[in-house]
């Protein structure tokens, strides 16, 4: 398996209940390295955008709007298959039905405020990161 570098947000949820040590930390027990992060709140254009391959689906207006909310983590995670182990810790969309032990199971409110979003593959990761980071933004381990 390669490094691999995928994105994290740490989503309005989770920030506003004091949960970003708790997810670095899970992050990092698991090897992934931080190799960039940032806190910033997202307009509801840039959520629109982000989320653009969701605008079809009848939760797109209301993701939008809370995703919007309020601040965000917004992180660059790198290791060995990052991309695949970083869905694993998080667990499945709907905390209710994610595995014990994972991010969204413990943190999550609900299928929507769900503590966290990852990128699901190599394309996605890499325009997920260039959305948020510029190059010299993000460091090597
Ligand atoms: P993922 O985050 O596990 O990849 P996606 O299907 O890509 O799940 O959905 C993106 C985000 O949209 C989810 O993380 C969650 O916040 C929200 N979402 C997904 N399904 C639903 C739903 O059925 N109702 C409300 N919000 C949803
Ligand atoms: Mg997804």
């Amino acid at each position: 398996m390669s490094v691999e570098r995928t994105l994290s947000i740490i989503k309005p949820d989770a920030v506003s209940r004091g949960l970003i040590g708790e997810i670095l930390k899970r992050f990092e027990s698991a090897g992934l390295k931080i190799a960039a992060g940032k806190l910033l709140r997202l307009t509801r254009e840039r959520a629109q955008s982000f989320y653009a391959v969701h605008k079809e689906r009848p939760f797109y207006a209301s993701l939008c709007a809370y995703m919007s909310s309020g601040p965000i983590f917004v992180s660059v995670l790198e290791g060995q298959g990052a991309i695949m182990r970083n869905r694993e810790i998080m667990g499945a969309t709907d905390p209710a039905k994610a595995a014990p032990g994972t991010i969204r199971r413990d943190c999550g409110k609900d299928v929507e405020q769900n503590a966290v979003h990852g990128s699901d593959g190599p394309e996605t990761a890499a325009t997920e990161i260039a959305f948020f980071f510029r190059p010299d933004e993000i460091f090597r381990y």
